[in-house]
């Protein structure tokens, strides 16, 4: 099984979109281990997205990321990390195929709801980063029979 990093950004909380990214997670199978809602501080934004740090976008990206609440989780399952990918939709939400969340729910790259990590490099170390490991909850759901062969 695998897990990827999810977190539904200060926008996508501000416009009570929690409950519909959970349920959009929750509908395709995959098993929420790891939840809680916090303000990141500067310093996690930024180790966050260091990758994004000589960007000229850096700076409003934490300062937005940084401005408000966030919700950060931990998803389970098989191909879990490309599949939320796709649940997500393209970086740019007027790109975004509609039935995504992007496509949806956004119009501009600056306020595009949600993360995901991208590989499976990038969510074992953003899980690591946002959450302690007795933060993260391993259980099998009842479900599981129906959703796996
Ligand atoms: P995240 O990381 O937020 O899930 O977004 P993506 O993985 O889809 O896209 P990304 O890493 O390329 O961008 C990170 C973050 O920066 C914002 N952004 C991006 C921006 O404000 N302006 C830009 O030109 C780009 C490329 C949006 C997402």
């Amino acid at each position: 099984m695998e897990r990827t990093f999810i977190m539904v950004k200060p926008d996508g909380v501000q416009r009570n979109l929690i409950g519909e990214v959970i349920q959009r997670f929750e509908n395709k199978g995959f098993t929420l281990v790891g939840l809680k809602m916090l303000k990141p501080s500067r310093e996690l934004a930024e180790k966050h997205y260091a990758v994004h740090k000589e960007r000229p976008f850096f700076k409003t990206l934490v300062d937005f990321i940084t401005s408000d609440p966030v919700v950060a989780m931990v998803w389970e399952g098989d191909g879990a990390i490309a599949s939320a990918r796709k649940i997500i939709g393209a970086t740019n939400p007027l790109n975004a195929e509609p039935g995504t969340i992007r496509g949806d729910y956004g119009v501009s790259i600056g306020r595009n709801l949600i993360h995901g990590s991208d590989a499976p490099e990038t969510a074992q170390q953003e899980i690591g980063l946002w959450f302690e490991p007795t933060e993260l909850v391993g259980w099998t759901p009842t479900a599981q029979a129906w959703l796996y062969e």
